[in-house]
């Protein structure tokens, strides 16, 4: 396997060591083939939101897998994920189930041009939308981390369609569809930007796509993968009360098994086949496996009308602890939070766009992740990726990584 792995990050080269290869999982604890267990704020990189090997997602997925694991075929569990996804979101009137992030945007864009008949789409430097070819110019996540910005093997041609601007701009996306606002077919955004580390919308940045979009006949696309269900139960659209053309979900919606899904107003969504002419296919779209990890994990997050809440006042505590233990030392950090994702720079600036986490002190990065590994606590390997927050960490959990931080940060003193 390239890098000894299935997915980039995940090889640790980044941080100069191996990663620990996983024996099992339970609630907010890792566990390695060495005996060793952690604290873990990966959480399969967002998806574990209720915690690893939850007692109910467990049971219905062996109930359901005793009676066949695919069918390729329409079953009763599609409908259900599909009606609890549209109850959260309302400004998805048709949806689509697909396997992967990758494959729910790469496919929403696909909808776009052929739905706006034009060629052209916007992206932001340092969001990461999976791996499709048009994608993957000025991407976050492990483009990030490894300073590849856009990979060998996306032709020109599929380049030049994509329009990479930073992200927060407003200025920029002004200016471009000043000069080609007719040739530009969506702007896709990862409304919290979750892979160049987290970054927020500035005040009116989602607000001003929103318009633009409008005002030239181009759709919006939301990035939900990452954000969706976990910074408010509805989403950035909910939280910012911004309602896209199309949105993009993953992670959570599949409660760790994979399954992704795109969807939104239903007059664009109606041109994907086979109601309109937009090809778009999958064998596992619809896994039973995958829709009854994602309805149990939905459930559990619709039936506690607090889970949000609770979940975000947790994170608010250990961001407010490793603040605290940073100051002590006077390591300079730029700390973000939303709802259960947080993360942190180490930079004295405020951090807005990809240039400015990319000047974040990578070397300080890299001897904090190493001091917390040590001590139990396992994050993503790299400055550019976000960490998540489970219903199933404790008190005693974040205690503990505040204390290992407060000795991460000594290492880090100047
Ligand atoms: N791109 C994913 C994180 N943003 C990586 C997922 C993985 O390596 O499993």
């Amino acid at each position: 396997m390239p890098g000894g792995v299935n997915s980039p990050v995940r090889s640790f080269s980044n941080v100069d060591c191996n990663p620990p290869f996983i024996s099992h999982a339970a609630g907010s604890h890792i566990f390695d083939i060495d005996g060793n267990e952690y604290i873990d704020y990966v959480g399969s990189w967002g998806p574990m939101i209720v915690g690893h090997a939850h007692p109910r997602v467990v049971k219905a997925l062996q109930e359901v897998a005793a009676k066949g694991t695919s069918y390729g075929a329409p079953t009763g569990l599609e409908s259900k994920l599909a009606k609890l996804v549209m109850k959260i979101y309302p400004s998805i009137e048709v949806i689509r189930m697909v396997n992967s992030g990758t494959e729910a945007t790469m496919s929403a864009l696909r909808l776009a041009r052929g739905f706006t008949k034009r060629e052209k789409i916007v992206k932001f430097v340092g969001c990461y939308h999976g791996h499709s070819d048009g994608l993957l110019v000025s991407a976050g996540s492990g483009l990030a981390t490894f300073g590849v910005p856009s990979s060998p093997g996306v032709t020109q041609g599929t380049a030049k369609d994509t329009i990479a601007i930073p992200y927060n701009d407003t200025a920029a996306v002004e200016k471009v569809f000043a000069e080609c606002g007719e040739e530009i077919a969506a702007v896709i955004v990862e409304p919290i930007a979750g892979n160049m580390g987290l970054v927020l919308p500035v005040e009116g940045f989602l607000q001003t796509l929103r318009d633009i979009t409008i005002k030239y006949g181009a759709l919006l696309i939301f990035d939900e993968v990452m954000c969706g269900f976990r910074c408010a139960l509805g989403g950035a659209q909910e939280l910012y009360n911004i309602k896209p053309d199309l949105t993009c979900l993953g992670k959570i919606i599949g409660g760790g098994l994979p399954c992704a899904a795109y969807g939104g107003r239903e007059d664009i969504m109606r041109q994907i086949s086979p109601d309109g002419k937009v090809y778009q296919a999958g064998t596992l779209s619809g896994n039973p496996l995958a829709m009854t990890a994602g309805i149990e994990t939905l459930s559990i997050l619709i039936e506690d009308a607090d889970f949000t809440n609770k979940i975000t006042a947790k994170t608010s505590r250990l961001v407010e602890g490793l603040k605290s233990k940073a100051a002590m030392f006077n390591v300079n950090i730029q700390a973000q939070q939303a709802g259960s994702m947080f993360g942190f720079f180490f930079s004295d600036k405020p951090v807005n766009n990809y240039d400015d986490a990319a000047a974040a002190d990578q070397m300080k990065f890299k001897t904090y992740f190493t001091a917390m590994l040590e001590q139990g606590i396992y994050l993503a390997p790299s400055q550019f990726e976000t960490s998540f927050m489970s219903s199933a960490h404790s008190d005693k959990d974040i205690d503990k990584t505040i204390t290992a931080a407060e000795n991460a940060f000594k290492l880090c003193a100047d």
